[in-house]
């Protein structure tokens, strides 16, 4: 029975009486679309995305909707209320479970939201390795909200297997990776780390954010769970904040999709729909955005005001073999240090025209930002803290030629 706080009832792990026996909040089903046949575009423009079954829409509605008419108490069609599931929700986690090759797709309010709730998988007094140069948001949730609570944690670099095996203990239960990280562009070896911590029967997570699964899919590399800030390249105009998990492995799903429910930070139908819609361009706009950064990465290289660049695609860069082997393009993220320091870099941020100066990543506007005091303020005082002359670029999709030309006269400027 459904109740004012929810369906305490409805329990995701129990399927609903639809009459027919089939769940249609089932994470499992990448669609009528079967799934492993298709191409990348073809899946990111149909999975989970049927033409609407009352209407023949053939674009999925906005559900707008908090609560389900039941012909009697049990007797519905798989949805009872809106914080359960959601039928514009179900197909954004369809579609997202096939583009990364998984069984299951779960959608949060945030990407935050998303990794809070595969971090609540661990017990206290468990052991976790994260990467020495995760994003600021990452470190700050697991050191200041899971830390206090019990969770141990080791900063460490992954690409390092020397490291990640002197940091290991017993009571290591999940290594969290993110690959390419943010801001500064480290590649992990996905396969070599799944298989470590296989081996010692930790789980592997990895957040994907920077690449997308159109240039990486970590869950065919042995990772066990992947997560997502679809604030980023998936939702890909700047309009929307989410985030998305996919598994293969059915017990993670259960226990995600019970907290989903359990906790109650999921995204609106709305955010499902522009997700979704931002989703079925995310193959062409990432060719752009890797196109336009290798350009950038170009001119970056030969400013003489520019002391390092960070970017896989580089032949110089420690992970581009790695990079080159597990990711089809190397991404349109690039960071690079202004040779005369932080109040250079800052001056740059503050030049550029066409480059916004803002946070966040992803979409067809380039943006730039100051790491130090932007995104990763959180861990400036932590062994995290990132150089304060690193600037950080997202390769929006505008004309290469004036993203190019608005960088240098920017640079021009420093001394
Ligand atoms: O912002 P949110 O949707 O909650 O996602 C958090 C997150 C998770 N993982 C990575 C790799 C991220 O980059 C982010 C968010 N990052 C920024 C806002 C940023 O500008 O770097």
């Amino acid at each position: 029975m459904t109740t004012p706080d929810g369906p305490e009832t409805s329990d995701p792990g129990d399927p609903p009486d639809t009459g027919d026996g089939s769940d249609p909040r089932d994470t499992s089903d990448t669609g009528s679309d079967g799934g492993a046949e298709f191409g990348f575009e073809t899946l990111a423009i149909h999975a989970g995305q049927d033409p609407d079954p009352t209407t023949g829409a053939v674009v999925t509605p906005i559900y707008q909707t908090s609560t389900y008419a039941q012909e009697a108490v049990g007797k519905h069609q798989g949805y009872e209320y809106s914080r359960t599931a959601n039928p514009t929700r179900t197909a954004l986690q369809q579609c997202l479970a096939a583009l990364e090759g998984a069984d299951h797709g779960l959608a949060f309010a945030s990407g935050l939201a998303a990794e809070h709730a595969v971090l609540h998988l661990l017990e206290p007094n468990d052991h976790i390795l994260i990467p020495h140069d995760a994003y600021g948001g990452t470190y700050r949730l697991v050191a200041r909200v899971q830390g206090p609570r019990g969770l141990e944690f080791t900063p460490v670099d992954l690409s390092d297997l020397d490291a990640v095996a002197a940091a290991w203990r017993p009571e290591t239960r999940l290594v969290w990776v993110e690959t390419p990280t943010n801001p500064l562009l480290s590649i992990v070896d996905i396969e070599a780390v799944a298989r470590f911590a296989h081996e010692r029967g930790a789980l592997v997570v990895v957040d994907n954010t920077f690449a997308t699964p159109y240039l990486q899919r970590p869950l065919a590399l042995g990772a066990d769970v992947v997560v997502h800030s679809s604030t980023k390249y998936l939702g890909g105009h700047s309009d929307v904040v989410g985030g998305l998990v996919a598994t293969k492995d059915p017990g993670v799903a259960e226990q995600l999709a019970f907290l989903q429910n359990a906790v109650g930070a999921v995204p609106g139908p709305f955010d499902c729909f522009l997700t979704l819609r931002g989703i079925k361009t995310l193959a062409v706009r990432m060719d752009r955005h890797c196109a336009t950064a290798a350009a950038v990465v170009e001119l970056l290289g030969n400013h003489p005001k520019v002391d390092r660049v960070f970017y896989p695609g580089r032949a110089d860069h420690p992970g581009h073999e790695v990079a080159a082997r597990q990711m089809r393009g190397f991404g349109g993220m690039v960071s690079f240090t202004v040779a005369a320091g932080e109040d250079a870099a800052l001056e740059v941020a503050r030049s550029t025209r066409l480059w916004t100066l803002a946070e966040s990543l992803g979409a067809v506007e380039s943006l730039i930002e100051h790491p130090h005091r932007m995104t990763h303020a959180s861990v400036a005082d932590s062994p995290l803290a990132v150089d304060p002359a690193l600037l950080r670029l997202s390769v929006g999709l505008e004309t290469a030629n004036d993203l190019l030309g608005d960088l240098r006269q920017a640079l021009d400027r420093v001394g």
